[in-house]
């Protein structure tokens, strides 16, 4: 089994308020080698921990760490009434771990694909991604929305996806730029204040629905709330709240251009909507870093380069750059000299594939 990992081109923070983001698929991937061993026990070796660990298909209680993850999806899928029985299980892959990319994601979508096929359970890709969602609240704490979980289970090659997080409905938007390439910068911090700040950008959106809902009772989620209705009550709003949710608004209006701006293959108007993203994370929903924040401005002044901002959850991990293919060497060895220069860390870099979502592969001969 193959499950990728994510990457996003815009809307970010927008999943959890019922909006739209715009995910794609990309060839990182975990893979895992599934066999039934005829007992209740999953055991589990990850090859990149060199670590092993065990349970009970019967035992529900959380742990610590990435059997978690195992663990909940084993739990979930177990609810429902379906049989599983122990299987052993050797994990793999090369999604960096805490660059943004939502290796948990794949790892959640991934097992659980695998023991959907594995022991017939008939789940939908859609209801395995629920499942992996369900896995981060519940069992590691994160209230996260179902982009990752989606695009690890939907992606299609040479694809971004379209998807609005409240309906759930999809659209595929090719992504066919021959003489441009995405390329992700990895920061190497990894974002320790994450989950916890995570939870608090949601609450605090909450908090924003919860205010406008006494004038307004059809609003939902901010998904509902125009920008007119957001600046008419601003006295009322506690002044972070009310930047939170602005930035919120903003980005569903943003993703909706920058995906009408795509089909019109206008990827110098897309990559501005990128830097207005970026600006928008940083300043108002303040989950950037410095180092993000360093590597957008520096990409900025280098020619080639359409459009870059942080991505995902944030307080680390990658930037996305959309480079002409013509500039890719000079962007790659600009920046990682000026970022090793400011901060002392080699950045990595890695050019991305948009690729199909989780499937089963054969285990490589020998
Ligand atoms: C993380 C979450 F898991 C996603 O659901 C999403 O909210 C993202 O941060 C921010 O857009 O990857």
């Amino acid at each position: 089994m193959a499950a990728p990992g994510r990457i996003n081109f815009i809307g970010e923070h927008t999943d959890y308020n019922k909006g739209f983001v715009l995910p794609a698929a990309v060839d990182k991937r975990i893979y895992a080698a599934i066999a039934k061993n005829g007992t209740g026990t999953i055991n589990v070796f990850a090859q990149q921990l060199n670590e092993s660990s065990s349970f009970s298909i019967f035992d529900g209680r959380r742990r610590s760490g990435w059997i978690n993850y195992l663990i909940g999806v084993t739990h979930f899928l177990q609810q429902t009434g379906d049989t599983i029985e122990g299987v052993d299980v050797l994990i793999d892959g090369d999604i960096p771990v805490g660059a943004g990319m939502s290796s948990s994601a794949a790892l959640c979508s991934g097992y659980g694909f695998a023991l959907n096929e594995l022991f017939g359970l008939d789940f939908s890709r859609m209801e395995l991604a629920f499942i992996g969602q369900k896995t981060e609240h519940e069992f590691v704490g994160v209230k996260c929305g179902i982009m990752d979980q989606f695009a690890s289970l939907h992606g299609k090659k040479g694809h971004a996806i379209k998807l609005d997080c409240r309906s759930m409905d999809y659209e595929y938007v090719p992504f066919d730029f021959d003489d441009y390439r995405i390329v992700l910068i990895n920061t190497m911090v990894s974002h320790s204040l994450a989950s916890t700040e995570y939870n608090v950008r949601r609450q605090q959106c909450e908090d924003g629905v919860a205010l406008l809902q006494k004038y307004y009772p059809d609003i939902k989620s901010l998904r509902d709330v125009s920008y007119e209705q957001l600046t008419r009550h601003w006295k009322e709003f506690n002044a972070t709240v009310y930047d939170r949710c602005t930035f919120v608004v903003n980005e569903n209006q943003r993703l909706l251009a920058a995906c009408d701006a795509l089909r019109h293959n206008d990827l110098a108007g897309f990559g501005e909507m990128m830097y207005a993203t970026h600006k928008g994370l940083s300043k108002r929903y303040e989950v950037s870093c410095r180092e993000l924040d360093f590597l957008v401005e520096k990409a900025k002044t280098i020619p080639g380069v359409m459009g870059a901002r942080m991505m995902g959850g944030g307080f680390g991990g990658c930037t996305i750059n959309i480079v002409e293919q013509s500039a890719v060497e000079r962007f790659g060895n600009e920046i990682a000299a000026a970022y090793k220069k400011e901060f002392a860390v080699a950045p990595e870099l890695y050019d991305m594939q948009l690729e199909d979502g989780v499937k089963i592969v054969s285990a490589p001969a020998g």
